[in-house]
């Protein structure tokens, strides 16, 4: 377990203690946590070990240009060398001052180009979830089940019940199945939002006009949540994501039940549109 994954893990120890056990796991910024958020992602895990390694080289090089800097201004002191030397130039130490910045960049270059790329596009996606961002409530939709489709919106703090997380929790869920690599597509209906899952290791623009692609594995049950990422407005703060993860099974159900209770939001959606269609 890395650095920032074990602080996030007390910070969810912490949270469970103080009265959010409800789901299995339940992802969310807690008081005082410094670190990241439990990854349950392969991507966020990988982005926490690059974290991680990002972590070290910084403690080393300020360590090193700090202690370099301290022996500098003893040693070159006017007390200590009165005399200054006339050097100009030393070729091997221009060399390695030019060599070890390039191949420190490298090192850091190398995994993340990979984490880009990985990030990028599902290599096998089994489903997609389509994302439409509004100003300031997300809209799910499956389209590989049938097409159904809801509104997802915050709940106010005084419909606050107990357990749910104060900004975060949302009046829909959206609910998707363990250990299945999800594509998702993402879109705004009026200005630029952002998708961000910190526990999925996802943050991704949603665009007016454009189509952008993410996705994620989760590999542990439990409710996540996220909120969204862009300043889209007024109440750019008050549009987060909550999504449960559930077993295969508790999905397919799920679904049985969801195409039942949405479709009534699917009949009403077009004949909204049509009817501002033919009034312009
Ligand atoms: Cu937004």
């Amino acid at each position: 377990m890395s650095f920032s994954n074990k602080i996030a893990a007390i910070g969810a120890g912490i949270a469970s203690v103080a009265g959010f056990s409800a789901a299995a796991l339940a992802s969310q910024p807690v008081p005082w946590q410094t670190g990241f958020q439990a990854a349950v992602t392969p991507v966020m895990e990988q982005i926490n070990d690059f974290h991680n390694l990002l972590l070290v080289i910084i403690i080393v090089i300020t360590i090193f240009v700090t202690a370099l800097m301290i022996y500098v201004m003893w040693r070159f002191s006017a007390k200590n060398n009165p005399e200054p030397t006339k050097t100009t130039h030393n070729t091997l130490l221009e060399v390695v001052w030019t060599a070890v910045p390039i191949m420190i960049l490298v090192v850091i270059a190398v995994p993340s180009l990979k984490l880009l790329y990985l990030e990028d596009k599902a290599p096998n996606a089994e489903m997609t979830l389509k994302v439409t961002a509004n100003q300031f409530y997300w809209n799910y939709e499956y389209p590989d089940h049938g097409g159904f489709s809801f509104d997802a919106t915050m709940i106010s703090d005084d419909e606050l019940k107990a357990g749910q997380p104060r900004l975060l929790a949302t009046d829909e869920a959206v609910v998707i199945p363990v250990n299945t690599e999800v594509r998702v597509l993402l879109a705004a209906a009026d200005v630029i939002h952002a998708w961000a899952m910190p526990s999925f290791g996802v943050k991704t623009d949603a665009v007016p006009g454009r189509l952008n692609e993410t996705w994620f594995k989760v590999t542990k049950e439990g409710t996540y949540y996220g909120q969204c990422s862009e300043l889209c407005g007024t109440n750019h703060g008050f549009m987060p994501i909550m999504v449960k993860v559930v077993s295969k099974e508790d999905f397919a159900k799920w679904v049985v039940k969801a195409k039942v209770e949405y479709a009534s939001d699917d009949a009403a959606e077009p004949a909204v549109k049509v009817a501002t269609i033919t009034k312009n």
